[in-house]
Order: C-alpha cells, then structure tokens, then sequence
C-alpha cells in the first residue's frame, strides 16, 4: 500500500514537472522579416523538455534535423512536407535544423537547448549550401 502511495507521489511530482516544460512555436514561411523561405524565429533558446512546435503556416515546408549538426545522443527528427511537427528536446546542445526541400535557399535554424555558448567545432564543418551557411553564421551569433 505504502508502495503504490509513493508510487502515486512520484507519478504526480513528474505530471508537475512536465507542466513547467515550454511549447514554443517556429513558423514556417515562404516569407519572413529575413526575406524568403525562413524558420520564424530562425534561432531559438530553450531549456532541456522543452518541445518545439514547427508550424505549417504555408505550404511545402519541413523541419528536419541535421545530421552532424545535433548534439551526441540527441535523437533526430523530421517531419513530412507540410506538416506540423512538435519534437521534445531534452539533450543540451546546439542542433541545426533545416527544412529539406529549401536547404538550398538558406532555410535553416538553430536551437540551443540549456546553456551553450558557442557550437562545437563540428557545427559547420559539413557540406552546407552557401545561403544556409550564411544564415547560420548569423543565427550563431546570437550565442
Ligand atoms: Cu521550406
């Protein structure tokens, strides 16, 4: 009996846990304040469980994490074109994100979950097409 009372108790200080974890929202754009095909906002901070929510406020867009741009251990994502996706972030560190079909176009952004100051080495060591490195300089710069 004493069991299942703490059982319950540690069930419901998790619940309580959970309820202080933020949703936050990324707009997906064909058009945004920094011109076409963007993430609204580009670069956000969160903390570990927080959860994304990518909307799909207009069409053909997606949200995908890149490989070798996520922290170790975190776990990857992506949704389907023109779907919204909500991915719960609880590994620290800094992840690029891209949406697939306008990588191209520069559509990216940076998450930072927890305190990171700057992106590992690795961040932009890979193979990024010239606008979508461009965008992620700037949105490093807001480390
Ligand atoms: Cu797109």
């Amino acid at each position: 009996m004493k069991r299942i009372a703490l059982a319950t108790l540690a069930l419901t200080l998790g619940l309580a846990g959970a309820a202080f974890a933020e949703t936050h929202q990324v707009q997906m754009l064909n058009r945004g304040e920094a011109g076409p095909m963007v993430f609204e906002p580009a670069f956000l901070r969160v903390a570990p469980g927080d959860t994304v929510h990518f909307v799909a406020a207009d069409r053909g867009h997606n949200a995908e994490s890149i490989d070798g741009m996520i922290p170790a251990g975190a776990e990857a994502f992506t949704s389907r074109v023109g779907q919204e996706l909500e991915v719960t972030l609880d590994t620290e560190g800094v992840y690029g994100v891209r949406c697939t079909p306008h990588y191209a176009m520069g559509m990216v952004m940076t998450i930072v979950v927890g305190d990171a100051s700057a992106a590992p080495e690795a961040f932009l060591a890979g193979r990024i097409p010239p606008r979508a490195r461009e965008r992620f300089e700037a949105q490093l710069g807001n480390l």
